[in-house]
């Protein structure tokens, strides 16, 4: 069975009325891909925590954890690598400052009906309906490269974990997408 070595990360999506606000990513993981902001859980460091210092350094946008809502919970794998990210996905009931241009990041507001999916990463388009009309959901995507999803699992679910437990990085065992029995039989059939 495959481990993977699990690492923290936090993402942040605004929501507006009929707007939401999503940034371009300039450079790094998911570049040239229309996303939230967030990034990496940094030690010592809870997921909203995290959450919060990652929206003002990437959009100058200041939140406090009390603000910022769990709406999911995603992990993702990709074939080949050992890392299992799992994304704590935010949004805040208010906010302040206005959405600034950085290094990494430009935002920009997006109507709900033309949120840019076919610029974003495959998996968003799933979910994203769930949060647009308030729900929560957990899942799970295992990717091929950064463009094909080759299993998934997505819920809607009334409450998710507490996110102000510190999540260390361990070894975890592979997702159950990541398990299945080959589809052939391989044995060599036996001799009549
Ligand atoms: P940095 O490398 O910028 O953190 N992220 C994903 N977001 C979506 N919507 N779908 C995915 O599908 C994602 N994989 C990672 C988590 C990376 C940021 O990108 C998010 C972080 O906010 C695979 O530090």
């Amino acid at each position: 069975m495959a481990s993977y070595v699990r690492k923290a990360f936090s993402l942040v999506v605004i929501r507006e009325g009929d707007k939401v606000l999503l940034g371009y990513k300039k450079r790094g993981f998911g570049e040239g891909r229309w996303n939230g902001f967030g990034g990496k859980v940094e030690p010592g460091e809870t997921p909203v925590e995290g959450a919060a210092r990652e929206l003002l350094e990437e959009a100058g946008i200041k939140t406090s954890p009390a603000e910022l809502n769990q709406v999911g919970e995603l992990e993702f794998t990709f074939e080949g690598e050992s890392t299992l990210m799992q994304v704590h996905i935010f949004s805040p009931s208010s906010y302040t400052g206005t959405p600034t241009e950085t290094e990494e990041m430009r935002p920009k507001w997006f109507p709900v009906a033309q949120i840019p999916y076919p610029e974003m990463w495959p998996d968003d388009i799933l979910w994203y309906p769930i949060f647009l009309k308030g729900g929560k959901f957990r899942g799970a995507f295992h990717f091929k490269g950064h463009d094909q999803i080759l299993s998934q699992h997505l819920e809607e679910v009334d409450t998710l974990g507490k996110h102000n437990t510190h999540t260390p990085e361990h070894n975890t065992h592979a997702p159950e997408h990541n398990t299945h029995a080959p589809e052939h039989n391989t044995h060599a059939p036996v001799p009549s």
